[in-house]
């Protein structure tokens, strides 16, 4: 990956679009575990714009849990037009941007970032979305009516979100030019929407059978061939809960640490991604940091950390004679 300009990290501190709470404390947790001294030991240069938070201070003082869903929705709607129009700023300014959540939610403003960006640029965007889930419920098949259930859906364009979500900061992706990789949980109802709009799930069980290598590289050959800017959103529960605990939707039976690395030197060897969420880490269900330290290594891969070091670079694929 050539390196960018500048990586731009911002927090988005909050779990409005969850119904465990926690994973507000995501952007320290990621800092705390060295994120950013990561980043500049690989000659990276970072600027920290700190933490976007939620907009109602008055009520500060209401537990999440026991927020209404009206106020939450109102909460993940009004961080994601902010996150959109700061994200957009930087992707405009020609930066990397990563934002640091938070709940999944807080994708509806990043991906929207990307499409806005890139529909002035005249690029295609392509969405990786590392997770346990794919995330692509709607209000009326979600079985929980949490939001960080459905921002896919709703950057999908699909029907049932009402007037309050649309707005100049949302921006559309076509989803065929999404790829869910890791996933081992999908609702019935959502199962049916990600076969009628041809998402591709990259499931566990087609890890287990053609491995990481054949599904990425796939991937990669068809976004290369458009020329397309490449946007990855990282969920810790894609990994498998023995190396990451701190999440509050865990599933078994997930990535293991060398198939998320691989997944990022990959997308590094690639020089496709120009954009990364890093969400869902609850440091309150963390383990003595674990999680946050895991999610700090993958971002490193992903900007070339390498066992053999920066000039190792793509493995070669060779075939049989
Ligand atoms: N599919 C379930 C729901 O929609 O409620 C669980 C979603 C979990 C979402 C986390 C962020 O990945
Ligand atoms: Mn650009
Ligand atoms: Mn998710
Ligand atoms: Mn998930």
């Amino acid at each position: 990956m050539t390196k960018p300009r500048r990586i731009d990290l911002i927090g988005i501190a909050t779990a409005a679009g969850a119904s465990v709470r926690g994973c507000g404390m995501g952007p320290e947790a990621l800092r705390v575990a060295g994120l950013a001294e990561a980043l500049i030991e690989l000659d990276q240069v970072v600027v920290d714009h700190g933490d976007l938070r939620r907009p109602h201070p008055a009520l500060d003082a209401s537990p999440a849990s026991q927020r209404l869903p009206d106020e939450r929705r109102a909460d993940v709607l009004d961080l994601a037009a902010r996150i959109s129009d700061q994200g957009l700023a930087i992707l405009d300014a020609g930066n990397f941007p990563v934002f640091l959540g938070g709940d999944h939610s807080i994708a509806m403003g990043t991906v929207s970032a990307v499409a806005r960006h890139c529909a002035a640029t005249g690029k295609p965007v392509f969405v990786l979305w590392v997770d346990a889930h794919a995330d692509f419920n709607t209000p009326a098949t979600s079985p929980s009516g949490n939001l960080h259930g459905m921002p896919l859906a709703l950057l999908c364009g699909e029907p049932g979100f009402d007037d309050e979500y649309q707005g100049e900061w949302l921006g559309r992706i076509d989803p065929r030019h999404v790829s869910v990789i890791g996933a081992r949980s999908v609702d019935r109802d959502e199962r049916k929407l990600l076969n009628a709009r041809g998402v591709e799930v990259l499931d566990m069980r087609k890890i287990d059978e053609l491995g990481v290598v054949a599904l990425m590289r796939t991937l990669l050959t068809r976004v290369k061939a458009t020329g397309g800017h490449l946007h990855v959103s990282l969920d810790v529960d894609a990994m498998d809960p023995a190396i990451a605990p701190g999440g509050g939707t865990l599933v078994p039976g997930g990535l293991s640490y060398r198939e998320a690395h691989l997944i990022m030197e990959m997308l590094h060897d690639s020089g496709l991604v120009g954009s990364l969420d890093v969400v869902e880490l609850n440091p309150f269900l963390d383990h003595g940091g674990a999680s946050a330290t895991l999610l700090v290594d993958l971002v490193a891969s992903l900007f070339g950390r390498a066992i053999m070091g920066e000039e190792a670079g793509p493995v070669e694929f060779v075939t049989e004679e």
